[in-house]
């Protein structure tokens, strides 16, 4: 296949090129040798839960084995994936928990608390005394009620009370308030077991709450006690895309999600010793740049930049640049281990957790993070005098990074008056319309970042401010979607205005996935502010997300929904279409519940339109469009405005 179809990214053409001429293998080579994928699979009609089975629902046999029909197979499938979700992100969160608390008992001595600030803010949220204490101590306290949200036998997630009074109770009445992370995932594996909950209904509310245990929970708290130790992110400048390689320094990569990891390594690699000893081998530097999520969490909080999304793993290997890549968990493809066999890279897993066979493994222990941290950069010195040939692609863009929930509410009303008021004001009066969060992973099905750029260029033009995360940040970045200077242009004259008085690009990149919970966290701070309603569901707000791999994506599609946003997905990407029942409530009926719902759509100017639409009823519900005549598009216009 033409490397143009496989992604729009013109320094991953030219390195899939690189890899056909070369006969190396990569996602997309591997997707084409699975096609024709499962049809079963697809629509979530095959269950192998039990050893009765495997079964699937066709023509010919409309239950399994057990008599478990269609809706029940298919719900269960869909509770599967948000549990495994929701335990990726909250099993990160606890990761972080334990750093934050072994760096406050003063075991971990390469950590800092950096931000003392949205510590004392988080301590008086939690209830943790602050007056006449000291940082480590009020940290621990902290700390150890943090860590026991994920197993505490009793109660429900603290930071659910963050949510608007009108959105707590109806989490109330439908019984989905979470509990401890650990027990709704828990709970979720044992419902969706033969035999047990077969009310497709009832093991949807059960996904709901699993969710929000993530959204409201585990990965809250990642994005909170992150901030904490490694600083509260603030916009600064940073490049996206290969272009970032160096041909004359050592690059190191940084692949997977925890910044327990990745920041040791940054730091480390500003040591004047370990500096000397790579101008020893010849190298002018040491160059650390990210991949997925962990990339997202650097940037944001140093400007460090990210070479790639998902599906550029593999190719930043095929540079021929890379001295050492360093992964720990999540979105980790087992084909980098034949990619890296064909160049000198040498590849390394850190979290014990996530192993890859004939893959040397150097565990990064709290203890002795930093020196570990050194292990790596001396493993990636040494490793320069093997370089073969270097092809680095020259495309970079200019990104600006670190749009926490706290920027933006700096950025919006200034130091003393830091407020979300400016952003309500100007959706009030119509200059911005509504706000769209645009989210997750590239996927091989899709031509990588397409739908995700093409989805942000139509809103942006029609004045919908957009926040971004986890890959699909770095699809805008590199497409020059995050820079104010390229970004600015595109977008409408509204949006441009506020954008331009304020100074921020139109489309935010708001962290790792872990980091969507800022999304959340702005929404509440929406509803404070005033005017826009008194529940999230009130708010001219969506979600999108159309080139998902992962079953996070799920959860976090269904937190939102859970928290009563739209989210449109992909459609190939929600393997639910086997159930009309299953799919009737998660695309309506669920809406009834929760005020939030899911859409699927794989165009992305499609679903540009499916957001607007909702946007401008939302603002209709609000009375806000009466204000100011505006223009109404009808489908013509909107096509026209499509194809400019
Ligand atoms: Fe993974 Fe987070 Fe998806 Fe990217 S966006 S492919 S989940 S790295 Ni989170
Ligand atoms: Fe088949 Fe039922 Fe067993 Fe699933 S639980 S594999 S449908 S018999």
């Amino acid at each position: 296949m033409e490397p143009s179809k496989r992604s729009i990214d013109k320094a991953a053409q030219e390195m899939i090129s690189r890899m056909a001429k070369l006969g190396q293998q990569n996602a997309w080579d591997r997707l084409d040798a699975q096609l024709p994928q499962c049809g079963f699979g697809k629509q979530g009609i095959c269950c192998r839960i039990c050893s009765m089975g495997p079964c699937r629902i066709s023509k010919k046999a409309s239950a399994g084995v057990c008599g478990a029909d269609v809706d029940t197979i298919v719900a269960r499938n869909f509770l599967r994936m948000i549990a495994a979700g929701v335990s990726a992100h909250s099993d990160h969160g606890r990761t972080v928990a334990e750093v934050f608390l072994a760096t406050a008992k003063g075991d971990a001595p390469d950590y800092r608390l950096k931000d003392t600030t949205k510590l004392h803010k988080l301590a008086k949220e939690l209830g943790v005394q602050t007056a006449g204490r000291s940082t480590q101590e009020i940290a621990a306290d902290v700390g150890e009620i943090a860590r026991a949200e994920f197993g505490k036998p009793e109660g429900t997630q603290l930071m659910t009370r963050r949510a608007p009074k009108p959105r707590q109770e109806i989490w109330q009445k439908l019984r989905v308030t979470p509990r401890a992370v650990d027990r709704e995932v828990t709970e979720s594996l044992h419902r969706s077991t033969m035999g047990v909950d077969q009310d497709f209904r009832n093991v949807l509310l059960q996904a709901s709450r699993a969710a929000l245990a993530d959204g409201w929970g585990g990965a809250m708290l990642a994005t909170e006690l992150q901030d904490v130790l490694f600083g509260t992110p603030y916009p600064g400048r940073g490049e996206v895309n290969m272009g970032v390689l160096k041909t004359d320094e050592v690059n190191i990569i940084v692949h997977g999600h925890e910044p327990i990891l990745s920041e040791m390594i940054a730091a480390a690699a500003q040591d004047k010793e370990l500096l000397a000893e790579a101008a020893k081998v010849g190298a002018k530097g040491i160059n650390v740049a990210g991949t997925c999520c962990t990339a997202n969490e650097l940037l944001m909080r140093h400007g460090i930049p990210i070479a790639g999304n998902f599906l550029n793993q593999e190719l930043v290997i095929a540079t021929g640049a890379i001295e050492l890549m360093a992964v720990d968990v999540q979105c980790v493809m087992q084909g980098l281990t034949e990619v890296a066999k064909c160049y000198h890279t040498k590849l390394v897993t850190t979290a014990d957790k996530g192993r890859i066979a004939g893959v040397e493994h150097v565990s990064i222990e709290e203890k002795t993070a930093l020196k570990t941290a050194k292990e790596l950069i001396r493993m990636a010195i040494a490793n320069f005098k093997n370089r073969g040939e270097v092809d680095i692609p020259k495309d970079k863009e200019k990104v600006v990074g670190g749009f926490s929930f706290e920027s933006i509410n700096y950025m919006l009303g200034g130091r003393f008056r830091a407020s979300f008021r400016p952003l309500n004001d100007n959706i009030i009066n119509g200059r911005i319309r509504g706000v769209a969060g645009i989210v997750g992973c590239t996927n091989p099905k899709v031509p990588q970042d397409f739908t995700h750029t093409t989805l942000a260029r139509e809103l942006i033009k029609r004045d919908v401010l957009v926040l971004t995360t986890g890959c699909a940040t770095i699809a805008c970045g590199k497409q020059g979607l995050a820079n104010p200077r390229t970004a600015l242009d595109l977008a409408g004259p509204g949006l441009r205005e506020v954008c331009e008085a304020v100074g921020i690009p139109p489309v935010l990149t708001c962290g790792s996935c872990v980091d969507n919970t800022r999304l959340l966290v702005s929404c509440c701070e929406m509803v404070r502010e005033g005017g826009l309603g008194e529940d999230i569901s009130e708010l001219p707000v969506a979600g999108a997300c159309l080139e998902s791999i992962s079953e996070k994506a799920i959860a976090i599609g269904q937190y939102f929904v859970a928290s009563g946003l739209l989210v449109v997905f992909g459609e190939e990407l929600l393997p639910i279409s086997g159930s009309a029942n299953v799919s009737e409530y998660l695309f309506r009926g669920i809406e009834k519940e929760f005020g939030g719902h899911w859409a699927v759509e794989s165009d992305p100017v499609k679903a540009a339109e499916t957001i607007l639409a909702h946007i401008e009823s939302k603002r209709d519900a609000l009375g806000i469009n009466k204000a100011k005549e505006r223009k109404l598009y009808d489908m013509a216009d909107r096509r026209a405005l499509a194809v400019e």
